[in-house]
């Protein structure tokens, strides 16, 4: 054969193995990716700067083989977004007034952490101290970088990427890392700040990247479960590592939608891998326990469940139940497991933990109260608690009843929403404290309200009332005053945390029912929310927590805390934000927010 025919041959060889690679690589819904391909850097060698270095070592306990990612193009997922409500110039010109307000708030306490506490996790709002209480790594710094895109702060946001560089996730002087914050607040803000930006910095996502590599180190283990309180010095030692007899559900549970975009991503299996397992014990153990809300995972090592005996969405177990339908979403709908696991779990929390509670203008509002069982599991006592921890439930039954197709579950979410603000609303400050008790209407009998049947509340659940169960006729008076002292609104019958720590759950949800509905009473809570928190928690150098939500409006400043966690920046005043802002920006058909508010971008 002459040599200018084989060389053609080896030419058009050449060319189809190209194609075949190529197509390969971007087929739809393999790894759904839009961005360059991303090689992520090797962790550098440890600095020689006097300090001790996380060391990544070869796996003890390496995969035999990856659990693969389902392939095919993402499913036809329902839309969750309604149409953007029409407007009048008016209302336009309140809405745009309403979100300078919430901008100027941020760029207050944004300014504030810039000034006091740069590169340092917080900045003490009163004193204008700083504090490291999240590693050291610029908590607040990496937790506010897709807010300041989404806020349209260019120059700031390249400001705080130009500083991220300069971070090294290889020491902190924790001696346990906590890896479920480390991967909602650290990881999720470097993929989301990745992701809204479009993937033009690069630099983001290598940080994201050496998050990942830190955080895999601790599901070396014969089981490859995770270690939640991972002693990374110990790691680092070549010590031989064990899951923990127990952990908290939310702790493992939630680490799902960070490590499956950083595998989308990066195309690497490993972290998908990762958190596909702790996904399977859950499935497995859903029916074993004697609720499939269960708070704590008991011998992660083992992979079963606790005999637990207390169900709550509070607290301890909160995003793991909220990442079922996210994950979901980020899969892009081709893996069942996380459906399932919601429609299991949901039944029972609606049959047992949702409740509708007696108020004055006899509204539908639902609190998700706690359970516990007892008995040897015959008896369930349910407890009538409300949490601002609890309230992010409303949007993810919002957001569940549009992608899996549950239309009657939306009133509900509407419910369990309404019995948050309502909280705030019937609080001498507008805001609802961490947590207090409430009057739960029978289930199918009458919900209306009556002055007596609460004062009979109090005098049997306040303590102070010390159990009064006969009246001779002074019932009404004596729990009146216990009210009255204690400054419980028709309706409450205790507060027993009544601090407000710049939580975002209820506005969170709010902004998702604004989006799933364009109902404007969603934007008018939000407005009335926000008004009462930037009231209250401002500070002359960012925003306070507040001690006591409930006293007197005239003293409650003296009651801030010298405190401002990351979620004030990154979430809180991002979902106000958002409830003013036009419903293309973050819209939930295109992106899913991991619990941290970081927008993750759906696969397409
Ligand atoms: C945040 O760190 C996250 O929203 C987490 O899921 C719960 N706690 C805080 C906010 O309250």
């Amino acid at each position: 054969m002459p040599a200018i025919r084989r060389s053609r041959i080896a030419a058009i060889v050449i060319v189809f193995l190209l194609s075949a690679l190529w197509y390969i690589r971007h087929k739809p819904g393999a790894w759904s990716y839009q961005y360059t391909s991303y090689t992520p850097a090797l962790p550098k060698a440890p600095a020689n700067d006097g300090k001790v270095h996380w060391i990544k070592l070869p796996d003890r306990y390496p995969v035999s083989s990856y659990i693969s990612y389902p392939t095919g193009s993402p499913a036809n997922i329902p839309l969750v977004q309604a149409s953007q409500p029409r407007e009048s110039a008016a209302e336009k010109q309140e809405r745009i007034k309403r979100k300078q307000a919430v901008l100027d708030s941020f760029l207050h306490s944004w300014e504030g952490y810039k000034e006091h506490a740069w590169l340092r996790d917080e900045v003490a709002p009163i004193s204008g101290q700083s504090r490291d209480t999240f590693g050291g790594w610029a908590a607040s710094l990496v937790d506010t970088l897709d807010t300041l895109w989404i806020m349209g702060m260019k120059d700031e946001f390249e400001l705080a990427v130009h500083a991220v560089e300069a971070i090294d996730f290889s020491t902190t002087m924790e001696k346990d890392i906590n890896i479920f914050e480390t991967t909602i607040r650290y990881l999720g803000g470097f993929l989301a700040a990745y992701d809204v930006s479009g993937g033009q910095y690069p630099v983001l996502l290598a940080k994201a990247v050496e998050v990942g590599e830190l955080v895999m180190s601790c599901f070396d283990t014969p089981n490859r479960m995770p270690i939640t309180r991972w002693d990374w010095q110990r790691y680092s030692n070549g010590n031989a590592q064990e899951a923990p007899e127990g952990s908290l559900v939310s702790e493992p549970g939630s680490l799902s939608l960070e490590f499956t975009r950083l595998s989308q991503l990066t195309k690497d299996p490993k972290y998908y891998d990762a958190v596909q397992r702790i996904s399977d014990v859950f499935e497995e153990g859903q029916n074993t326990t004697k609720m499939p809300v269960s708070i704590h995972l008991s011998k992660p090592a083992s992979g079963a469940f606790s005999e637990d005996n207390f169900f709550t969405l509070g607290g301890m177990s909160d995003s793991l139940y909220e990442y079922f339908p996210k994950q979901y979403l980020i899969m892009g709908g081709l893996l069942e497991q996380p459906r399932k696991l919601y429609e299991g779990f949901i039944e029972v929390a609606k049959e047992h933990m949702f409740f509708r509670i007696y108020n004055p203008k006899d509204q539908n509002l639902t609190v998700s109260g706690d359970i516990q069982v007892i008995g040897g599991g015959n008896i369930l006592n349910r407890i009538p608690n409300g949490q601002h921890l609890t309230c992010f439930a409303g949007g993810m039954v919002g957001l569940a009843s549009k992608i899996f197709n549950r239309p009657s579950e939306l009133t509900l979410a509407d419910e369990l929403t309404s019995g948050c603000v309502w909280a705030y609303d019937n609080n001498p400050n507008g805001i609802a404290p961490e947590i207090f008790s409430v009057m739960p209407c029978p289930k199918n009998l009458d919900c209306k309200w009556s002055q007596e049947r609460w004062h009979r509340s109090l005098a049997v659940f306040h303590p102070l009332a010390g159990g009064i169960l006969e009246d001779d006729g002074s019932l009404s008076e004596r729990v009146s005053k216990i009210a009255k002292e204690n400054r419980l609104a028709p309706g409450f019958t205790q507060i027993t945390d009544r601090r407000y720590i710049l939580r975002p759950e209820a506005i969170e949800s709010v902004w998702i029912m604004w989006r799933i509905t364009g109902e404007k009473k969603w934007q008018d809570a939000a407005w009335r929310m926000f008004q009462a928190i930037e009231k209250v928690s401002r500070t002359d150098i960012a925003a306070a927590a507040i001690v006591d939500i409930t006293v007197d409006p005239k003293d409650v400043k003296g009651q801030r805390m010298d405190s401002m966690e990351s979620f004030w920046l990154a979430e809180t005043l991002k979902y106000f934000y958002l409830c003013f802002e036009d419903f293309g920006v973050v819209s939930l058909n295109d992106y899913v927010l991991n619990t941290e508010a970081h927008p993750l971008r759906r696969p397409r």
